[in-house]
């Protein structure tokens, strides 16, 4: 078995990757790696409920939220390639070490409401190249496809860690001993699906095309798709993206029109961009109903994206009816 210590400067090597690129992942994986173990123990931690704070999203942070996100960025500030990090929980970018060569943007508890009642959370997190000049919040605003890596770790039934250095995806397990092992090379997306999974509770304030797909999936084999589907819906995009990865379907969180100011609910810079990357990397697609995400210029480090990704042939298919409305 091949932990990520030892995989990283094999992989590093054989396709020419800066050992400082993989040193960021390594402290990465090392803070949820800590993350894990609080999360694991629940209340016997005494981490969960409410932090009684906010974030810059407006949401009412778990205990967990703030803890996870303290460790990242204690564990990014300590490392010397990080010249800046940006997270969810955070209103503003942080600065790091003034010569390091790369950003990282990260979810540090995605799914957090899912916490207090058991169910799977993540940290997904982007690492770009720090761009030439002075660190402000335009250094962070690269389209995903700048991106030199990205991925997520799956507190689940196992601790998941899954990466892409934009040669492949990577799935390593936490074993017993507390280290990543690698347990899958090169998943491959399944270009096309029966799976879909969107919060249908919203159906009445998506976009007509948004409806008219979904009604099409519901009519299964009645229906001009002429298959039948099976829906999935965890509430914890890290689970969802995994199933995907794993087996196929296509994830949704489109647009909503109680207000258009909001293209979607997901941030694009720290969810919708690296979870992008890693579908592109194992063959499947990811946009936003309009064009790829990882075409699309950040405005801002909290802007939000709709989010359609997974199976290549859904994906297209969806964007083709957003494209003839
Ligand atoms: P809803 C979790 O809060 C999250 O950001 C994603 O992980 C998840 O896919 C989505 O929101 C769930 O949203 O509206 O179904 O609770």
């Amino acid at each position: 078995m091949t932990t990520l210590a030892q995989f990283l400067p094999q992989h590093l090597q054989q396709h020419a990757i800066p050992a400082e690129l993989g040193s960021v992942l390594a402290t990465v994986a090392a803070a949820c790696i800590d993350i894990n173990a609080k999360v694991r123990l629940g209340a016997l931690s005494g981490v969960l409920g409410m932090a009684g704070t906010g974030n810059v999203q407006g949401e009412d942070q778990k205990k967990l939220d703030v803890i996870a996100n303290d460790m990242l960025i204690a564990a990014l500030q300590a490392d010397a390639n990080v010249a800046g990090l940006a997270s969810e929980e955070e209103d503003t970018f942080v600065a790091a070490h003034p010569d390091g060569g790369y950003l990282v943007l990260f979810d540090p508890l995605d799914g957090s409401s899912n916490i207090d009642v058991n169910i799977s959370v993540g940290t997904i997190f982007s690492i770009l190249p720090k761009p030439e000049g002075a660190l402000d919040t335009q250094s962070f605003l690269q389209k995903g496809s700048a991106q030199a890596g990205s991925g997520y770790v799956l507190y689940g039934p196992q601790t998941q860690l899954v990466f892409t250095l934009k040669h492949g995806v990577f799935v390593f397990t936490l074993n017993e001993q507390n280290e990543f092992v690698l347990t899958q090379e090169n998943p491959q997306v399944p270009a096309a699906t029966k799976e879909f999974a969107i919060n249908m509770s919203n159906r009445r304030h998506w976009l007509a095309p948004m409806q008219q797909y979904i009604d099409e999936l519901l009519a299964g084999d009645t229906g001009p798709r002429g298959k039948n589907y099976n829906m999935r819906w965890v509430a914890s995009m890290v689970a969802e993206i995994h199933r995907i990865l794993m087996r196929g379907g296509v994830f949704m969180y489109p647009q909503d029109t109680r207000d258009l100011s909001k293209p979607g609910k997901l941030r694009l810079m720290y969810e919708a961009n690296p979870m992008s990357l890693i579908m592109a990397q194992a063959g499947g697609a990811a946009g936003n109903a309009v064009q790829d995400m990882l075409d699309i210029q950040p405005e801002g480090l909290h802007q939000r994206v709709a989010v359609v990704m997974g199976s290549a042939e859904e994906v297209a298919y969806v964007t083709r009816l957003h494209a003839q409305a």
